[in-house]
């Protein structure tokens, strides 16, 4: 295309001069070639990348580690190393079934809808407790108390130990072994650093049964040939002579604390590992016994005040192996060395 400098008529290629206009000193005004306009090409939108497994990529913080073996996303979670879960949004029944045999603060039996959350996939360890704390010089509530809950073998009671705290336990050999003597604080501060935050009850009770409301993490029966979880069985006996409630016959080898997703048989329908047993895990809701009353619909936070903390799964401490629908309760400021927590994220 050709256009007339003076007046802006545009030609095609074959025409040299334009026809209406006189130069300034006679003649036609020579046409100049006008250069088409590269085409644009939009910038593309930036696209979750998809990997071969069909997995997204992973927001800022976090690393993709595919799909775990129940086929859900897993991350590792930079900050404290930790394997987290995405558990897709939908509804699912909390509470006990009618055939259960539940506790009364266990029902109604309700259907939650909640978000997609993510969450870790084991308890928080030991070693990671112990990199929170030399990063920041956190001194947890036990330590300032000079004292914690201890099982005393020679009694065999529960009492309160002078110096005793989450350093008690913590050797190179428990190093994989989930934290204890920490209050619901302390879990707290810890989900602050690690940019997370400690689960709602909803969400801990779907991470542990999924959506077909099952009555264990692993399914609705109990395999005896199978070591499933972490709870008061022979070896704890055989360690406390005095230990009164265990479960007869059952050996999982470990007297107190298992490492981390030691069980694999007893992972949840998502993969998350030591949902009933080994500690129990702490919950950001307050505790209200009727709450399952009045509770919402969707994404349950929990009443907005009370005086004692939600935490879910029993522990190492516990002669059976623990429904999913089982609700405990605690002091804000309790540590027990049966009691940790395991984080959440809402993703991005
Ligand atoms: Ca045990
Ligand atoms: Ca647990």
């Amino acid at each position: 295309m050709k256009k007339c400098p003076e007046c802006g008529k545009t030609y095609d290629d074959t025409e040299n001069y334009c026809a209406d206009c006189v130069a300034p000193g006679g003649g036609p005004v020579k046409l100049k070639t006008v250069e088409k306009p590269k085409p644009v090409t939009p910038k593309p939108k930036p696209q979750p990348v998809v990997t071969d497994s069909g997995v997204r990529s992973a927001p800022s913080g976090m690393r993709s580690l595919g799909k775990n073996a129940q086929g859900y996303e897993e991350f590792l979670w930079l900050k404290d190393s930790s394997v987290m879960i995405r558990v897709p949004a939908g509804e699912f029944w909390m509470g006990a079934s009618e055939n259960e045999g539940g506790d009364y603060t266990e029902y109604p039996q309700h259907q939650v809808y909640l978000d997609e959350y993510l969450i870790d996939k084991l308890e928080v360890t030991n070693e990671q407790f112990a990199r929170f704390v030399a990063a920041t010089k956190y001194v947890t509530e036990a330590e300032r108390a000079g004292r914690g809950e201890w099982y005393d073998a020679g009694s065999g009671r529960w009492v309160h130990q002078e110096g005793v705290d989450w350093r008690t336990h913590y050797t190179n050999s428990t190093e994989r072994h989930p934290v204890g003597l920490v209050t619901w604080q302390d879990a707290r501060v810890y989900c602050d650093w690690a940019g997370k935050r400690l689960p709602t009850e909803a969400e801990w009770e779907k991470a542990a049964r999924g959506t077909d409301a099952r009555k264990y993490p692993w399914g609705d029966d109990t395999l005896a040939w199978v070591l499933l979880a972490n709870c008061a069985d022979e070896a704890l006996s055989r360690k406390y002579p005095k230990w009164e409630l265990l479960m007869d016959g059952y050996d999982d080898g470990y007297p107190a604390s298992a490492p981390v997703g030691c069980f694999p048989a007893g992972a949840s329908v998502y993969g998350v590992m030591d949902m009933a047993g080994n500690v129990s895990e702490l919950c950001s809701d307050w505790f209200d016994a009727n709450y399952y009353e009045l509770s919402p619909d969707s994404n349950p936070e929990g009443p907005t005040g009370g005086e004692n903390r939600v935490w879910r799964g029993y522990s190492w401490a516990e002669p059976w192996f623990t429904r999913c629908a089982m609700r405990g309760s605690c002091g804000s400021a309790t540590s027990s060395p049966s009691m940790g927590f395991r984080c959440a994220v809402t993703p991005e």
